[in-house]
């Protein structure tokens, strides 16, 4: 496996020049994140980004992500364009190197947490969701901003997003997927590049809208339109793994055998009697995921893609993004070293 890391930038209070001190590390996970979806993608921001990383000794393969538009996922009249742009896109990332591409196909809103900062036992924070802070709320009446939630949209922007979705409903939504995929397979083919499909986040129907990426029937469903290797999946095992249903550990296996993971999200979970969840630290102790048999199922399928420790905590008075601190994904990523190097030794006997 290759061992990577998220970094959002020049602007991300986690430097490269921490970043590199990871041992092991490898690769740099971004995205151009300045330019709208729909538009394309700055080569000067690209060149920018790969000669940042290897002024440091990493490298920049993975992009996560490039944004589906919500013209895509809705199938309006632009969507025609901005799929030539997103196409566009994947041919500017794999000149610049880029070898794996995560996207999701969530409706509106990328991931949804009810609070970012809840405070354990031990003092670290992290990001939980709790259905009681969820439930009552309604997008259509009231005006919400959960963390994480663009709020670049005014509410009746968000009005009549969810209107659309609701009429698109789920089986519209896998229509437009289908159309998306058989025009951005090939090209990614072309250009040697594989794309990753995320999860949603968390597996469940948020507000009615519809979410088609949640278990294992959906995985089988998505790989299926497209029979191609470079049809693949940027398997989180925390996004799946918040759900009960999900069995991670055998998911991970029988992806990982058919060749069909480009990029895995390592990180666990903590699920609570009423399937709300709270993020934990990496470890099997500290969730409800078994992060060995995870590892194990990628080490005996021959695993060679992309790893990287999913959200941490914020620990040791460590302040900035969300999830998305340096010490607890750092500690994540020595972590899973130790299980990767576990795992290849007892392989080899
Ligand atoms: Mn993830």
């Amino acid at each position: 496996m290759k061992l990577s890391f998220r970094w959002f930038g020049d602007n991300d209070h986690v430097s490269l020049d921490y970043i590199r001190q990871i041992p092991s590390m490898h690769s740099i996970v971004t995205a151009v994140y300045d330019v709208k979806p729909g538009e394309v993608w700055p080569e000067e921001s690209l060149q920018h980004i790969k000669s940042q990383c290897e002024k440091y000794g990493l490298v920049f393969d993975v992009v996560e992500s490039i944004p589906v538009s919500e013209d895509i996922k809705l199938g309006t009249a632009k969507r025609d364009h901005h799929i030539d742009v997103y196409c566009e896109n994947i041919r500017r990332c794999a000149k610049y190197g880029v070898k794996v591409i995560a996207y999701n196909f969530m409706p509106i809103f990328d991931w949804t947490r009810t609070q970012l900062d809840k405070k354990a036992p031990d003092g670290s924070t992290s990001l939980v969701m709790y259905w009681d802070q969820l439930n009552g709320l309604d997008p259509m009446v009231d005006d919400i901003q959960l963390p994480g939630w663009d709020a670049s949209y005014t509410h009746e922007e968000i009005r009549k997003l969810f209107r659309a979705y609701a009429k698109l409903g789920e089986e519209g939504l896998w229509q437009n997927v289908e159309y998306f995929l058989k025009r951005i397979i090939p090209v990614a083919e072309e250009c040697g590049v594989t794309m990753a499909l995320h999860p949603d986040d968390p597996p469940y129907h948020i507000f009615g809208l519809p979410r088609i990426i949640t278990n294992e029937a959906h995985l089988d469903r998505y790989l299926s339109i497209v029979d191609s290797p470079v049809n693949s999946l940027a398997l989180c095992t925390g996004s799946l793994g918040s759900a009960p249903f999900n069995d991670i550990p055998h998911l991970v296996r029988k992806y990982a055998e058919m060749g069909r993971i480009a990029f895995m999200h390592i990180r666990n979970v903590k699920i609570l009697e009423d399937t709300s969840f709270e993020e934990c630290a990496h470890l099997s102790s500290c969730g409800s995921l078994d992060m060995f048999e995870i590892v194990k199922a990628l080490v005996d399928n021959n695993y060679q893609g992309y790893v990287r420790p999913d959200h941490g905590r914020m620990i040791w008075g460590e302040t900035g993004r969300p999830g998305y601190g340096l010490y607890d994904r750092a500690l994540g990523a020595a972590y899973i070293c130790g299980l990767f190097e576990a795992c290849e030794k007892m392989k080899r006997g």
